[in-house]
Formats: structure tokens, sequence, C-alpha cells
């Protein structure tokens, strides 16, 4: 093989957020991109000669295109062998689960998630660790560190591409590529955790579901399971290609962009139970009949049930959740005698407690659930999860929720984004509103709400000891209530304002209103302090979920 050693210049800004590095596809387009920050991962890893790799994407536009390069650069690198998706294809959820099946060094997912496709929209790359988790902290500052000093990167030269249809080995130079297919292990992996007879037999009496996979990586996934090995009707998965624009959609699965499914699910002839998934298939969405639940009522949900799951049967060692995430899980927590944790926004914070056996489940009021089976957050996992529940106890979804509400209470919910604010303003609001921290413990917000702390929120992992700061500015009132604000760490224009809100309301005759009636003076205290109409410049948030 030969190598081409290709001199270069830093680029800018190759600093991983909230979930590895995201731009627009006309950045990671521009000569030497891509490679550069790929060259940077490979230096920080210096044990890895002879090491197995995982590539794969949710087949956004220029996954194919990338997924070839770093095939040559890892080859370059003294990778021994890659294992790579069929098509290029493998969800976030499935490369955690192959990495650590195979016992793999590590793994690379191109996606963008949530975010738009296409050739004007987005495009990301992240590294997974061994233990099949988003790299830590310590390691994306140190792929970012490198990124700025990189003088040359490597590449097998005069390489033909390697053929991503036909599974099985190929070579470049002395690594070997295997084509496998993206699904076989993850699917697998969930027939070991649920009762796979129950589902079929929900099905098989007539139980009604759509899943829509929003034309992403979900797709080949929910069909060979749903349809496939669970004898759900055709058609039971709409949207269920992949495709590189996502038919030109939101891959985010929320009532703002999952608006056909809403629809599907409202009315009398509505199925049983909706779902959906993002980009990359590690966010869910959960619907009942004219019945949409919150993900933190989820995550507390599925902890309440867990014992009714083949996989869970022996009950959970911890709960995790970010720290936006309603206290439902908490609550929850409390009545099993188990702890949950409060970690900063992203799934990486998550790995240390589950590889300590610290936490089973864990989960994010951004759509995103998952367990210890893997270390990531997994879309089709929670729904699986809640596919079990109804055929086991032969309950609806907002029967489930409504139960759960009248023994825990309710902790109404709602997340506020306000998007495309210049990055400016959006950091003049934080910092204004950091500043202010001092003075509001104490401070009478009227309507009863009185505020009992005010920080921001730092986080010390129990494992290993590291430090997180600036995770979010927090107003917590007497009874629970919350107010959080911080900026978003996954887009790629300007700065998005994401505010959560958070009641506790545990009379269940009060159980019935809509959330934003619940929460509408939490609303308004919270424009009161940030001022964020007038630092925006928007009268209205641009999502409400
Ligand atoms: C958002 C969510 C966060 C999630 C992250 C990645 O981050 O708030 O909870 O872990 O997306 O999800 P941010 O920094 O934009 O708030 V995914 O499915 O886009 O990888
Ligand atoms: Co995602």
């Amino acid at each position: 093989m030969n190598i081409d050693t290709v001199s270069t210049r830093p680029f800018p800004g190759q600093r991983p957020g909230t979930s590895g590095l995201r731009k627009k596809v006309s950045v990671f387009q521009e000569p030497h991109y891509l490679e550069n920050f790929v060259q940077a991962l490979f230096d920080i890893l210096p044990d890895r000669t002879g090491q197995t790799l995982v590539v794969g994407g949710d087949g956004r536009f220029h996954n194919r295109a990338a997924v070839q390069t770093i095939l040559r650069m890892a080859a370059a690198n003294g990778f021994g062998k890659v294992l790579v998706g069929r098509s290029g294809l493998l969800s976030t959820p499935a490369v955690s689960a192959v990495i650590r099946k195979h016992a793999c060094f590590g793994g690379i997912i191109l996606s963008a998630s949530h975010n738009p496709g296409g050739p004007e929209g987005d495009f990301g790359i992240k590294y997974n660790i061994a233990n099949g988790g988003p790299a830590p902290e310590r390691i994306t500052e140190a792929i970012y560190a490198r990124s700025g000093v990189l003088s040359e990167y490597h590449i097998a030269a005069d390489t033909a591409d390697i053929d991503l249809e036909t599974l099985g080995t190929q070579r470049i130079g002395d690594m070997q590529v295997e084509v496998i297919d993206p699904v076989a292990d993850y699917a697998a992996l969930m027939q070991q955790l649920f009762d796979f007879d129950a589902m079929r037999a929900w099905f098989a009496k007539g139980g009604r579901m759509r899943f829509d996979a929003m034309s992403a990586v979900s797709g080949p996934y929910a069909r060979a399971i749903l349809e496939g090995m669970l004898g759900a009707p055709a058609g039971t998965v709409v949207n269920g290609e992949p495709l590189e624009d996502f038919g030109g959609h939101h891959p985010d699965p929320n009532p703002a962009h999952a608006t056909e499914l809403i629809a599907t699910m409202s009315g009398p002839q509505a199925p049983d139970f909706g779902a959906a998934s993002d980009g990359d298939a590690d966010r869910n969405m959960i619907l009942g009949r004219d019945f949409v639940v919150t993900p933190s009522d989820s995550l507390a949900i599925l902890a309440a049930n867990a014992t009714r799951v083949p996989g869970y049967r022996d009950g959970l060692a911890g709960i995790a959740r970010s720290m936006p995430t309603s206290c439902a899980a908490d609550a929850v927590a409390a009545a099993l005698g188990i702890p949950c944790h409060e970690t900063p926004t992203g799934w990486k914070f998550f790995g240390n407690l589950l590889d300590a056996g610290r936490a089973t489940l864990c989960g994010e009021e951004s759509y995103g659930t998952g367990s210890n089976h893997v270390r990531e957050k997994d879309g089709l996992w929670a729904v699986l999860f809640w596919l079990n529940l109804l055929a086991v106890t032969g309950q609806s979804v907002d029967t489930l929720v409504r139960a759960h509400w009248a023994r825990f209470g309710r902790h109404y919910y709602s997340r506020h984004d306000w998007e495309g604010i210049a990055t400016e303003r959006a950091d003049a609001l934080m910092a204004a509103l950091r500043a202010k921290l001092p003075d509001l413990p104490g401070r009478d917000c009227g309507a009863g709400l009185r505020i009992d702390q005010a920080d921001d929120f730092a986080y010390t992992d129990p494992v290993d000891g590291s430090v997180s700061t600036r995770q979010g500015v927090r107003l917590i009132f007497d009874g629970g209530s919350r107010v959080v604000f911080r900026l978003s760490g996954t887009g790629t224009e300007g700065a998005t304002l994401r505010v959560y809100l958070e009641r506790f309301e545990p009379d269940a005759s009060r159980h019935d209103l809509p959330a934003q009636t619940a929460l509408a003076e939490l609303i308004r205290i919270a424009d009161e302090i940030a001022a964020i109409r007038s630092h925006s410049g928007m009268a209205t948030p641009t999502v409400i979920t």
C-alpha cells in the first residue's frame, strides 16, 4: 500500500460539542476538513496499531464519501481492521452494540443526528470508545487541541473504493475491511432484552402501531424487528427508507417536527401505539391515541415498570438523568430505594455510571432514553420497551401514564427553544443571567413561587472525579418547580437558547391541564429574569416541545 502524507493547515473550531463535531455539509466538503479531524483523532490514539474500528453513519448526504476517506486513513494509520455497515449505514446505538459485542477498539459515527441533512444541511462526526460510548471530554478536548497544531495527515493512495454493498471482507493494503449487516447484532441484542413472544401476540391479536422512521437510519432496524421478527403488518413502519436528505424533513422526533405522525395518532381510528426516531436512531418519541408522552415521563415510567421486562427483571441498580430532565425519575428512584444521578446534558456523561454499575436506565428530556445494554441512547430500544409493557399489561399508553401520575404525581414539563439568536446576543443573555444569580435566592416571583436556589450547574463525576462546570443556569423554587437555561451545543447556525420548565403537581384532580397552561407562571418568570425577548429580539420561541 502506498501512503500519501498530505500537508495541511489547522482549521479553527474543530471542537466537538454536546455530541461530536457538527458543521454544514459545505464545511465538511472543504478540502482536508474531514481529514484533519480524523487525523487529529488518530494522533491522540497512540495504541491504535493493529486495532479494530467500527465505522458507519446515518446515511445522510456525504456519508458514503466520508466513509471511503476514513477507511483509507484508517489503513494508512495502522489499524488492523474496520467493521463497516452495509451501504455505510449504522445507527448510533448499533455502533455501540457492535463495538461491545466484538470488543473493538472504538468507532466513528457519521451523523448530525436530529439536524437536517442534504447538500444544504448538516454533517457530523463523533468518536466512541471501547465501552461503546461517546468519547468523554478529556478525549474530545485532546482531539480539539491536536486539530489546532496539525500539519499533515496520512491516507492510502491509489486504492479503489471499497464496495460497501457486498457483505464480507475486502482489503486496503494490510487492513481488512469487513462489510457487515448493520441490523443483525443489534436485533440479536434486542431479542435478549425483550419478550418477543408477548409482542408478537400483541400484534397477532390486532394491536396496531405506527413507527415513523423519518426517512432516516432507524427504518431498516424497525422494519427488520417490527415487521420481520414481530409480525407487525407491512406498513407499520413508514418513511422507512433512509434518504440522503431525509425527504427534506427535520429528522427530529418531537411534536413540532413529526407532524404527520401526530396527525395519524389522533382520532378514534388512530393506532394504539405511535413512535418515531431521529436521524441516527438514538432518539425516540412515544405516543398513544391522542396522547403524547414526554421523554422525562417516559424514563420514569420505564423505570417504574422495568421488572415487567425480561432484560430488567432483576431490578435496577440506579437511574441517571441529565440535569434539565424532569425529576419524575427521582420520584421513582426514591420509591425503589435506588440512587438517581443528575448529570450534565449529553450521553457521554452516563458512560462512567453505566460502566461502574451505578445506573441501569438513563434518560434525557430531549427524547433520549437508554440502558446499560449499550452506551448510547437507543430509540428503537425505548419503543420496544414500551411495546413490551403494552403487551404484558394489556393496557393502553395513556392508561399506563395516568396510573403513573396518580401514584407518583405529575411533573408538568416543557422545553422552549429560541433558535437562530445571534451568538453575541445569546452570550450576553447568559452572562447577564449568571451575573444575577447571587441575588436570586429568596426572591418572591409571585403566584406563590419563591426561588430557593439559583446556580450554574457543575458536575463532579463520582467515578473518575472529572469536573464539568457551566452546564446550565438553574432556578429551583420552593416545592421543586424548576427553570433551566442553557445554550445548545449541537447547532450549526447562531445560537439556540433552551429554556426547560418543570412544575410538580401531586393532586390527581389537576393532572389534565395543558402543559403550557400549567407552566404559564414559570414561562412568565423565565422571561422576566432572563429578559429573553429583549436579548433575542424575538417574540416567541421557535420550537416548543
Ligand atoms: C441536544 C440535546 C441533548 C442531546 C444532544 C445530542 O444537545 O439537548 O440532550 O444529548 O442534543 O442528541 P444540545 O447541546 O443541542 O442541547 V442527538 O440525538 O442530536 O446526538
Ligand atoms: Co440522535
